[in-house]
C-alpha cells in the first residue's frame, strides 16, 4: 500500500499517521509515560498515548515548516514499561507528597522516598541509553513526556554529543528548586540538576516563568549568566506597552549558543491550551508567541540539536484539547529541528 500525506490516517497508524519504523525514520520520538513525582495534577504518564492519538488529526502539511514528515517519523514505544515503574511508585511518591517531604525519622517514609529516587536514576538511565544510541545513529530525538524530569537523561547525553548547548526553556515554573519535596529528581528540580550535573550545558535560557520562590530568584541572580530568565510579567509589561513579540524575541535568540536543546513544558503556554496540565498558571505564551519564538530560532541559523515536551496531560473526562495542542506543538517543534539540519545549512 503507497502512503497517501492527504488521506485520513487509520485508527493504529504511527504518530501522525505515518506508516514509518523506527529503523528508517530520521527522527524517533521517543514517549517517556513516567510522572511520579507530579506534586498537585496527575495525569502526565498519558501523555504520549495522548499525543498519539490525537496527532492523527494534524494535517501532514504545514504553512511554516513544509512536510516535516518527509523526514520520517515513528514513535518508539522502547520505554513502555515504565509505565509499570510509574504506577509502581506514583503511590510512593504520593506518601511522602502527603507531608510535604517532610519524612522526619519515619523508616516506611524514608523507604518510599528512596524507591522513587531509584525509578527516577532507572528514567534517567534508561532515557540516556536510548538516546545517546539513536543519536549515534544519526537521528533526531523528540521526547514526549511525562513529567518534566522526563528529559533529563536526553539533555545529558545529546550535550556530551554536542559539547557546548544551551537549553531554550519553556515554562511557567523555573524548576531550579533543589530535591523539590525530597525527590531528588522532581519535575520542580530538572534544570537545577541540569546545571549542576551536566558541564556541557553552557547556558539555560527561560521564557514565560511566572511561578518561582525567592530561592530560585536568588539561583538565577547569582548563576553569572549560566541561567537568563526571561520572566512573564516583564514579557508581559512590555507587549502590554506596544513592544512587538519580534523585538522581545531577539535578545533571548541572542542569548542562546550556536547548539540548542529546546525543553517545552506545556504550561509556558496560556493555560486555556493545556486546562488539564499538573500545575496551570495564568499568564504564559500565546500559541503564536511560541511557535514564532521557534521560528526565529530556525532562522538564528542555530542548530537544534534535541526537544521535548512534557506536563501534556489528558483531561479526566477524555478531553483530547491538551494533547491536540501538545500534538501541534511537536509537530512544529519537529519541524523547525530538522529545517536547522537541512543540507543546505550545514556548516
Ligand atoms: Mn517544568
Amino acid at each position: 500500500m503507497t502512503f497517501d500525506p492527504t488521506a485520513a490516517a487509520f485508527a493504529d497508524s504511527g504518530i501522525y499517521g505515518l506508516p514509518y519504523s523506527v529503523a528508517e525514520s530520521r527522527v524517533v520520538v521517543l514517549g517517556v509515560p513516567f510522572a511520579a513525582t507530579t506534586s498537585y495534577g496527575g495525569g502526565a504518564e498519558d501523555g504520549p498515548a495522548a499525543i498519539v492519538n490525537a496527532s492523527r488529526q494534524v494535517d501532514l502539511f504545514d504553512g511554516e515548516t513544509g512536510r516535516p514528515y518527509e523526514a520520517k517519523i515513528a514513535y518508539s514505544d522502547e520505554l513502555e514499561h515504565l509505565r509499570t515503574l510509574h504506577a509502581r511508585v506514583r503511590p510512593l511518591a504520593s506518601r511522602v507528597i502527603e507531608v510535604g517531604g517532610d519524612i522526619g525519622d519515619d523508616e516506611n517514609l524514608h523507604n518510599a522516598l528512596s524507591a522513587v529516587n531509584e525509578a527516577s536514576e532507572q528514567v534517567n538511565d534508561d532515557v540516556y541509553e536510548a538516546v545517546r544510541r539513536w543519536h549515534a545513529q544519526g537521528k533526531l530525538v523528540a521526547l514526549v513526556g511525562g513529567d518534566h524530569s522526563t528529559p533529563f537523561g536526553a539533555i545529558r547525553a545529546l550535550a556530551e554529543a554536542h559539547q557546548d548547548v544551551g537549553i531554550l526553556h519553556i515554562d511557567a515554573h523555573a524548576d531550579l528548586r533543589v530535591a523539590y519535596e525530597g525527590f531528588r529528581y522532581s519535575h520542580a528540580s530538572i534544570m537545577h540538576n541540569v546545571a549542576t550535573l551536566v558541564p556541557q550545558v553552557s547556558r539555560i535560557v527561560q521564557v514565560g516563568i511566572r511561578d518561582f520562590s525567592e530561592d530560585e530568584a536568588h539561583t538565577i541572580a547569582t548563576s553569572s549568566g549560566r541561567i537568563v530568565s526571561f520572566f512573564d510579567h516583564s514579557l508581559a509589561e512590555q507587549k502590554l506597552c506596544g513592544v512587538p513579540w519580534s523585538k522581545l524575541v531577539e535578545p533571548i535568540i541572542d542569548a542562546l549558543p550556536a547548539k540548542v536543546y529546546v525543553s517545552f513544558d506545556i504550561d509556558g503556554l496560556d493555560p486555556c491550551l493545556c486546562p488539564n496540565t499538573g500545575t496551570p498558571v495564568p499568564g504564559g505564551l500565546s500559541y503564536h508567541e511560541a511557535s514564532y519564538l521557534l521560528g526565529a530560532l530556525m532562522r538564528s541559523n542555530k542548530l537544534i540539536v534535541g526537544c521535548d515536551i512534557n506536563e501534556v496531560a489528558p483531561g479526566h473526562d477524555g478531553t483530547e484539547w491538551d494533547a491536540n495542542v501538545g500534538a501541534r506543538l511537536l509537530y512544529k517543534l519537529i519541524g523547525r529541528m530538522l529545517q536547522t539540519h537541512a543540507v543546505e545549512r550545514t556548516r
